[in-house]
């Protein structure tokens, strides 16, 4: 099984689900890489290689809708120093904005090289002559350079879903020149924003011997490496046709009984995760309850949190935090069948994601650091009308796309009060000039667009 355009990412785009009967399947996986990248493989057909989620386990790879899926395996010990240690407790941290403190320790750098070789292996082995390699994200940042060292014929991208850093962060770590020489090794390196290309290309100016000219970095004679910003989006058709499906429009209806009718109805969905502000957003919406400018008999503030990484540290201490601050702001300020905050600590099917959108007034995207934050995205292309609003972070990637959202500042308590108000109470003129805006940059700049262009640009640096 080989294939000329290969995507490498440390998660395959499937889940394992298992029946009660023990019948076996396999389901989309939630989170943003796959919600992107899903549908540029089906377009494109080819492999897709990735652990499978399971540690311990070796599995054979198999076709899942139009593509091949090639299995990594990973041992718990190296899920631990590889996964969760490296990749989720010092880059993840690191990467943004330090919002929670990175940690550094050297088994699991020695882990996090082994498998990137491991995955580089399996890239190569699975890639054509002269195929494409499209390799994701920053759990496997030295990939580009061992592969490129295996196979030297391959055209090889690189596209970080997440911020880079300023470089006197990326600075703190200790490995930071093989982490800069393994993205070197791609032909083009795609970034969210033009701050994450600007910050690598500083960073290879000052901690590397090669010269960088107009974001083109020679590294050999024969090699250079073009950086540059390819704002990721979604699938906006996909998603609006989804949202208007009867079955969508009839789930939407129920959700808004079993809600009891609320007149208004805030909404959060986020992964949880503590780059994505919800202790601020939290905190802010039970101001806004106990001050009276939100009446909890009328309004609802929905909050799904999709469980995540849930065997890191910093993770358990943000789900105690949120557990506690939302029993604690609906033992006060709810009542008998009223409670001011639905809280939801678990994954949905991406219809249920589409009736929430549907019934939304205000959508509350409120990231202290985020690359992109596609939730933002796919609530302007679901909701229905244009009498919503989103309230986003500026500190969003989206924010530098979205410029007619209701700005916030997530760190600014008050601040987010008064917008998160404005964004509720606006006259409808307001809100829909807004969200007319909206859904213009969401209708045009689509995944096709991001993976056309990246794809478009790689196959002619
Ligand atoms: C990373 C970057 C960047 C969430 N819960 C469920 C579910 N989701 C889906 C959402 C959305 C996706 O997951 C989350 O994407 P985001 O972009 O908001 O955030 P991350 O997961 O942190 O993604 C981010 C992204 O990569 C792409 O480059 O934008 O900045 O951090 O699509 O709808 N989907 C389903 N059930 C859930 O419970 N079906």
């Amino acid at each position: 099984m080989t294939a000329s355009f290969v995507v490498v990412a440390n998660r395959l785009p499937v889940d394992r689900v298992t029946d009660e009967s023990g019948e076996v399947s396999w389901r989309t996986s939630p989170g943003g890489l796959v919600t992107a990248l899903e549908p540029v493989m089906r377009s494109h057909g080819g492999a897709w290689v990735g652990w499978h989620g399971a540690p311990d386990e070796e599995i054979d790879g198999f076709h899942h809708d139009g593509y091949d899926i090639v299995p990594v395996a990973l041992s718990s010990q190296e899920h631990e120093e590889y996964y969760e240690g490296f990749s989720n407790a010092t880059l993840w941290p690191l990467y943004h904005d330090t919002v929670a403190f990175p940690e550094f320790h050297r088994e699991w750098w020695l882990a996090y090289q082994h498998v990137n070789r491991r995955f580089a292996e399996a890239a190569a082995a699975v890639a054509d002559e002269g195929a494409t390699v499209w390799v994701q994200d920053y759990q496997l940042q030295l990939v580009p350079r061992l592969l490129r060292e295996l196979r030297p014929d391959l055209r090889i991208g690189f596209f970080l879903h997440i911020p880079f850093p300023p470089t006197e962060l990326f600075s703190q770590l200790p490995w930071r020149t093989d982490i800069i020489e393994g993205l070197l090794g791609a032909d083009l390196v795609g970034f969210q924003v033009a701050g994450g290309a600007q910050n690598f290309l500083r960073l290879v100016r000052n901690r590397t011997p090669h010269p960088v000219e107009q974001g083109r970095v020679r590294v050999s004679d024969s090699h250079s490496c073009v950086a540059r910003a390819y704002p990721i989006s979604i699938d906006t058709a996909g998603f609006a046709a989804l949202a208007e499906e009867p079955e969508t429009i009839a789930e939407s209806e129920q959700l808004l009984a079993d809600l009891g009718n609320p007149k208004r109805i805030f909404l959060g969905v986020d992964r949880l995760d503590y780059t994505k502000g919800l202790r601020q957003r939290i905190r802010a919406m039970g101001e806004l309850f106990h001050e009276g400018k939100l009446d909890p008999t009328e309004t609802v503030y929905l909050q799904v949190a999709t469980p995540s990484r849930e065997r890191v540290g910093e993770y358990m201490r943000l789900r105690d935090d949120i557990d506690l601050l939302v029993g604690r702001i609906n033992s006060e300020m709810g009542s008998v069948g009223h409670p001011p905050i639905v809280y939801l600590h678990k994954g949905f099917p991406r219809r249920t994601m589409a009736a929430m959108y549907r019934i939304a007034d205000v959508m509350l995207v409120t990231p202290l650091r985020d690359g992109m934050n596609l939730v933002a995205k796919e609530y302007v292309a679901c909701h229905p009308g244009n009498g919503g609003a989103l309230v986003l972070s500026e500190f969003a990637g989206a924010a530098r796309e979205l410029r007619q959202a209701y700005s916030v500042n997530p760190y600014d308590l008050d601040g987010m009060k008064g917008v998160f108000m404005r964004a509720l109470n606006d006259p409808y003129r307001e809100r829909s000039k807004r969200m007319r805006a909206l859904k213009k940059q969401v209708s045009t700049h689509t995944i096709d667009r991001w993976a056309d262009n990246f794809l478009g640009d790689l196959a002619s640096v």
